[in-house]
């Protein structure tokens, strides 16, 4: 499992304040003083500089780019944006790409061309849309990156981007770990599982497939990976990609599912392979569906770790406070937990569940 930066990487650019908008008179790379968005006034179109600074806060006309509306997290996180778009008096000008990373980047350019005072990205992948990142920042309109990040070597935050707002992937990977290393009997248990992972290259697979690796290669070494494969973080694929590995690995004691979708699909095809999860496999898997806390209370899951995508909130107010000329740090994040069946807590989660 790659790991495009490096978590000490990662700290640090947490503790970097956004630099401030400079009064861009350093170098445009050819472009004109012409065209800027409404509120973007300090911007030289083509710059290569700094941060956009916005000059209005009400009113404003948000654009949001969602890489695909395909099962329960992503609903929960598109109702989330329009609530608090809603409830600011913000316009909200919405793209779906369907998970095509050429999609959303031709998303984000139409998105550009309306000229939104702010845009809002939740990439696809890591890398893909980076470039249309930085071309909105050239284009004199700012950008907040939401939920997945992209690759900060190539849009970096406080230049290219405000913020990212959203959860540290790799602890939820490490969490993951360690609720699938106890139900395995600890440490020092000797096991074989499999890991189902997201989709190649985004920020959510390489993280909590770095976290989940490195801490079950530490914590507790007897337990092996024999199978990786990504069901990109397809309920669907997740079902037909367990159902040929459980006849290629029948013995395995558990499985990791980077969502909870794929975990859904994997315990379907675990029954119909004739196998107990909950008894014989145990499964653990990351968002917080209602389906899966279900599967725990049920007792066919061990544990899930939260992957809240209620971002509305944290994204609106960085909305808000870069209007009004507030440093953002550069990362802001979204607190995840475990639910589990044995201490109460999935049922006590389950009315916050989606
Ligand atoms: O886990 C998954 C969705 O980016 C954190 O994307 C998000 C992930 C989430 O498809 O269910």
């Amino acid at each position: 499992m790659q790991f495009s930066w490096s978590p000490f990487k990662r700290s640090f650019m947490t503790s970097m304040p956004v630099i401030a908008a400079l009064g861009l008179t350093l170098a445009a790379c050819g472009g004109s003083t012409a065209s800027t968005s409404p509120s973007a006034s300090t911007c030289v179109v083509g710059s290569n500089t700094s941060l956009v600074k916005l000059t209005k806060t009400k009113g404003l006309k948000v654009g949001w780019s969602q890489n695909a509306l395909d099962g329960a997290w992503r609903y929960a996180e598109e109702s989330s944006i329009e609530n608090e778009a809603k409830a600011a008096g913000y316009q909200l000008v919405k793209t779906n790409a369907n998970n095509s990373d050429d999609q959303q980047v031709q998303d984000i350019q139409t998105l550009i061309n309306d000229r939104p005072d702010i845009l809002l990205v939740d990439p696809h992948t890591e890398d893909a849309e980076a470039g249309a990142v930085v071309d909105a920042r050239k284009a004199c309109i700012p950008v907040i990156i939401v939920d997945r990040d992209v690759n900060e070597s190539l849009a970096t935050p406080g230049r290219d981007f405000a913020t990212f707002v959203g959860s540290d992937f790799q602890k939820q990977g490490v969490m993951a770990a360690d609720a699938l290393i106890q139900s395995l009997g600890g440490p020092k248990a000797n096991a074989t599982i499999i890991e189902l992972t997201g989709t190649t290259g985004s920020s959510p697979a390489i993280l909590r497939g770095g976290g989940f690796d490195g801490e079950l290669a530490s914590a507790a070494p007897g337990i092996k990976i024999v199978a990786e494969q990504t069901a990109n973080f397809s309920r669907a694929t997740g079902q037909s990609v367990m159902a040929t590995l459980i006849q290629q690995y029948p013995k395995i004691n558990g499985v990791f599912a980077h969502n909870d979708e794929m975990a859904i699909g994997a315990i379907t095809a675990l029954k119909a392979a004739g196998k107990k999860p909950g008894t014989d496999i145990k499964v653990v898997s990351i968002d917080g569906t209602k389906d899966a806390i279900n599967l725990v209370l049920a007792g066919e899951e061990y544990a899930v770790v939260s992957s809240n995508p209620r971002l509305g909130p944290l994204t609106f107010q960085a909305i808000q406070d870069f209007a009004a000329g507030k440093p953002l740090p550069a990362w802001i994040v979204q607190p995840d937990h475990v639910y589990e069946l044995a201490d109460g807590s999935a049922q006590a989660y389950l009315p916050n569940a989606f």
